[in-house]
């Protein structure tokens, strides 16, 4: 499987309930190494590019001014399958039918305060990482447990 990169942003209700260790850990725990890591609030102009392929839904608007209403913590993760590994750790968009163990599951009951995004695709991964951040902000290294990682 290919060593990928991925985008996750706890968004602001994750923030205001004081999540971000708690999330953080599960895909630290996992394995699965952070590329990038910080908190900014967004600009409308960001959100809306971010949330691009949903502008005609009707939440758009609410989702654009929600996710823009406080701090954001974004980030890259990456390894091997991580694109569709964090989909599943994040568990299923509407939180009343995500797996318990999942971040959904466990942590959110709410669609519109679902604590956490993720890239659901290389392509949107590639797109999302390119947006938030520049490319100077993407740290590359190699854990000090690398070898046991990948073999
Ligand atoms: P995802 O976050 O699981 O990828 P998407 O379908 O891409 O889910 O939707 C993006 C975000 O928009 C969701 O995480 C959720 O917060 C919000 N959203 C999606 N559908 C609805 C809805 O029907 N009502 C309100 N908010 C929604
Ligand atoms: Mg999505």
């Amino acid at each position: 499987m290919d060593v990928e990169r991925t985008f996750l942003a706890i968004k602001p209700d994750g923030v205001q309930r004081g999540l971000v260790g708690e999330i953080l850990a599960r895909f630290e725990r996992k394995g699965f190494k952070l590329v990038a890591l910080k908190q900014l609030i967004p600009s409308k102009e960001l959100a809306e590019q971010h949330y691009g392929v949903h502008k005609e839904r009707p939440f758009f608007e609410g989702l654009v001014h929600f996710i823009t209403s406080g701090p954001v913590v974004a980030m890259v993760w990456e390894g091997e399958g991580v694109i569709a590994s964090a989909r599943k750790i994040i568990g299923s968009t509407k939180p009343l039918e995500a797996d318990p163990g999942t971040i959904r599951g466990d942590l959110a009951i709410n669609i519109g305060r679902n604590v956490i995004h993720g890239s659901d695709g290389p392509e949107t991964a590639a797109f999302e990482i390119g947006l938030w951040f520049s490319s100077s902000e993407l740290i590359d290294w190699r854990p000090s447990d690398y070898a046991w990682r990948v073999e």
